[in-house]
């Protein structure tokens, strides 16, 4: 199918532990994920920069890079490419308190140490997206951090990362909490304002994961909308989320069917993918999945995904017009209910 080109990251394939028990599957080796992934259907990778090169707090600077160059030949290999790399400040003892908003000034530093390594890293693989999920930039006590000077703080954290290169784009996933009570950068409006404040704003844009939006009490299809406005939507993490829950990264589609449709259509509508962006998912197995079967969700993700691909090719645009000319919108409604319910 002519469609879009799909991304998925290593972490989509896990071990299955959760906040209240251990690991119920063995690890796999990244190589063959990189094989499965490819045989599923996806054309490219996201990493964060120690899926690349998990040492990477060990190594020289020219030694992560020749790690990375590993993984290129491995994702070569496998007829694949780099989507993105994203720094993972939040795994490190130095990232307890958050990267580029800690409160201790050796902690910042070394978030941007990962920073400009994850450059290095997107350099060596390939691509040009440098993926921020603001993991625990925000507050578990809102007293904690002076909420003005941790704005500045990440704004200036990013022109120095375009400072540090002058082709890289920097994509801000927002999620307004977990691991943290309340982030600093919780929707794509923050993003584009974050954006339109640093040094090259046409370097800086977002990537809208699904679950996110839903968390924040948003409908992710207008979330990826009001970025497509603005030119700025450079990645998508689909997946799916029950609500004002933990963050779930459930199958796309598999708890708000209507809601994955609109995200479909918006993308579709708007030409997204023509500049080469990728349809990237973020979703995890559930914890009672077998190991024999432990890429199901990825595969029915991406089958959602081409089904509502379909649906939206088959929408009738003709009749839209004469329900809006009508201001008959419960016809447009049920119009809409049929397309997904019926055959
Ligand atoms: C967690 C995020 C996370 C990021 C990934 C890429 O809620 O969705 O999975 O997408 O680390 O930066
Ligand atoms: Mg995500």
């Amino acid at each position: 199918m002519a469609g879009f080109k799909f991304s998925v990251g290593p972490w989509n394939v896990h071990e299955g532990a959760d906040a209240f028990g251990p690991e119920v599957r063995s690890p796999i080796p990244l190589e063959e994920k990189l094989e499965k992934f490819s045989k599923i259907g996806f054309s490219a990778v996201q990493f964060h920069d120690d899926d690349a090169v998990p040492d990477i707090n060990r190594l020289g600077d020219e030694e992560i890079k020749e790690s990375a160059a590993q993984i290129k030949k491995m994702l070569e290999k496998y007829g694949m490419s780099a989507e993105f790399v994203a720094p993972r400040l939040w795994m490190d003892p130095h990232t307890i308190d958050g990267g580029f908003t800690s409160n201790s000034k050796e902690d910042r530093e070394f978030a941007l140490w990962r920073a400009y390594r994850t450059i290095d890293i997107a350099n060596v693989l390939g691509c040009d997206k440098i993926v921020l999920w603001l993991a625990r930039e925000g507050t578990l006590c809102f007293e904690a951090k002076d909420p003005v000077e941790s704005a500045n703080r990440l704004k200036e954290a990013i022109n120095s990362m375009l400072d540090y290169d002058s082709n890289i784009k920097i994509l801000i996933e927002p999620k307004p909490n977990e691991p943290i009570d309340r982030s600093f950068c919780p929707t794509m409006g923050h993003v584009m304002g974050i954006a339109s404040a640093t040094m090259d704003p046409s370097r800086v844009g977002g990537l809208l994961e699904s679950a996110h939006a839903v968390l924040a009490g948003l409908d992710p299809a207008y979330e990826m909308a009001f970025a497509l406005s603005f030119g700025k939507l450079w990645g998508v993490h689909l997946n799916d989320q029950n609500g004002l829950r933990y963050d779930q990264d459930k199958a796309f589609g598999s708890e708000n069917l209507r809601q994955a449709f609109n995200q479909i259509k918006v993308l579709v509508e708007n030409g997204y993918g023509k500049s080469g962006e990728y349809i990237g998912l973020d979703v995890k197995a559930m914890r009672t999945q077998k190991q024999e079967d432990c890429y199901r969700h990825l595969s029915n993700s991406i089958e959602v995904a081409r089904m509502l691909e379909e649906k939206v090719k088959k929408f009738d645009y003709d009749f839209q017009k004469e329900c809006i000319e009508e201001r008959n919108y419960e016809k447009l409604e049920m119009y809409v209910m049929e397309l997904l319910l019926k055959g």
